[in-house]
């Protein structure tokens, strides 16, 4: 009754109107489930293989018309029969079926795709809510948002070089008292960049404002001001989280601050983070050094690593194997969490399971080319990591996220994020 009947697949468009598969999957009883993947803009060199057609007729060579043909011709007929239950099984045998390191004969998006499906459609069997089902043993909880507010780098056309710039309302007793304060400082944040004449480019690939600025930190002072003049206290309410990004701009074996003139090596860069994490109430910083740089990551960790989360995203791409590297040499302390730089469920929670058991912190993340599905934040509650980023606020295809949320704080009694302040950094437990 629960195995798997036949699987249908379809291009679909994503937020930045760019191609993505959506699988289909009919079961032996007649339910049905579907799953959309995402795609990222700033992608790290290891992630797993996102399958495009290269047709350049087509969507300037995005299609995912390959990717479709995979799942209908090649992984249907393996898995038809098998139980929507052997989760594992399934998503090892498509990665057996596709034979490659990084998933790139069948692609990841294909892959995904099918993994995704079949836990929906193993959730509906069973009658439960997909988080229930995702969580098996783990505590589930409601996560805690870090929220995009500005944007620069590859999501904003590089008006600035940092990527995002990010609220965590970690003093909020709910998270529609979170997602409340969120609106309040994104508004403000609005009126302070008119009020400064900042040249305005409407909002940017994850909905956060992305002006041009005369500096990166200008984008701090403006938010911590934002925070406040919302009437919340920066630092013990609303702390800042950065995502640098900072493979993006590394050029010539320095960090290079071209919309300020200047360049310079991971040491004064180090410098300058540290710096900042000194004058503003910034608590966590992702990606603060480029993805190849296993050298100076420990010496950034050793730095900041006390009162701020240093998560690798490009650095780390979900892939187990990067983390034990990374957990041996305490590169780092957090994990950015992204089903498709992996490509199955089983590897993505092998992942946040490591991070768990070593006492690393995870963030479970979308990404900035998103869909209207929500299955990412059942991963979040289901992980029991108690943190979500999933990129502003204005959006649909991130408010579909943040209102599931919203109802299910509503219609269930899972705990927030409190109740697994263990995961979060001391400074941040209210
Ligand atoms: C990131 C993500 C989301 P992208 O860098 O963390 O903000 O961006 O999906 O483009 O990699
Ligand atoms: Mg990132």
């Amino acid at each position: 009754m629960n195995k798997i009947s036949s699987i249908q697949a379809f291009e679909v468009l994503d937020s930045r109107g760019r191609p993505t598969v959506e699988a289909h999957l009919t079961l032996s009883s007649g339910l049905s489930a579907s799953a959309q993947v995402p795609s990222g803009a700033s992608t790290g060199a290891s992630e797993a293989h996102e399958l495009r057609d290269g047709d350049p007729q087509r969507y300037n060579g995005l299609g995912v018309r390959k990717a479709c043909h995979n799942i209908e011709t090649i992984l249907a007929p393996a898995l038809e029969g098998k139980s929507v239950f052997d989760q594992a099984t399934i998503d090892q045998l498509m990665i057996d079926l596709d034979g490659t390191p990084n998933k790139s004969r069948l692609g990841a998006n294909a892959i995904l795709a099918i993994s995704c499906a079949t836990a929906r459609a193993a959730a509906h069997s069973r009658k439960v809510p997909l988080w229930s089902h995702l969580a098996g043993n783990r505590k589930a909880v409601l996560p805690l948002p870090m929220v995009n507010i500005l944007s620069g780098g590859l999501h904003a056309a590089r008006a600035m070089e940092f990527q995002d710039f990010l609220a965590i309302p970690h003093a909020a007793g709910s998270f529609a008292e979170a997602m409340e304060w969120i609106t309040k400082i994104h508004r403000k944040t609005r009126e302070l960049l008119e009020e400064k004449g900042a040249y305005f480019t409407g909002v940017a690939d994850e909905g956060g404002w992305g002006p041009r600025l005369a500096t990166n930190e200008q984008a701090l002072a403006i938010l911590t001001e934002a925070i406040e003049k919302s009437g919340l206290a920066p630092g013990s309410q609303v702390s800042i989280a950065l995502d640098v990004a900072a493979s993006h701009f590394f050029a010539g074996g320095e960090y290079a601050l071209r919309s300020e003139g200047r360049s310079m090596p991971a040491r004064d860069f180090i410098d300058l983070l540290a710096g900042w994490c000194r004058k503003y109430p910034v608590v966590s910083i992702e990606d603060g050094l480029e993805q190849n740089a296993w050298s100076e990551w420990p010496e950034l960790t050793h730095r900041l690593g006390e009162h701020a989360q240093i998560i690798g995203d490009d650095f780390l791409t979900t892939n187990p194997e990067r983390l034990q590297r990374a957990i041996a040499s305490k590169a780092a302390n957090a994990v950015l969490v992204k089903m498709n730089q992996i490509g199955t469920l089983t590897e993505t929670f092998a992942v946040i399971d490591k991070a768990r058991a070593s006492n690393w912190r995870a963030v479970i993340s979308a990404r900035s080319g998103e869909t209207e599905d929500t299955f990412l934040t059942d991963l979040a509650i289901a992980s029991g990591m108690a943190q979500l980023k999933v990129g502003s606020i204005t959006r649909s295809e991130r408010l579909a996220k943040y209102n599931r949320v919203l109802v299910l704080e509503q219609t269930t009694s899972l705990p927030h994020w409190s109740a697994a302040s263990d995961r979060l950094p001391p400074i941040w437990r209210s």
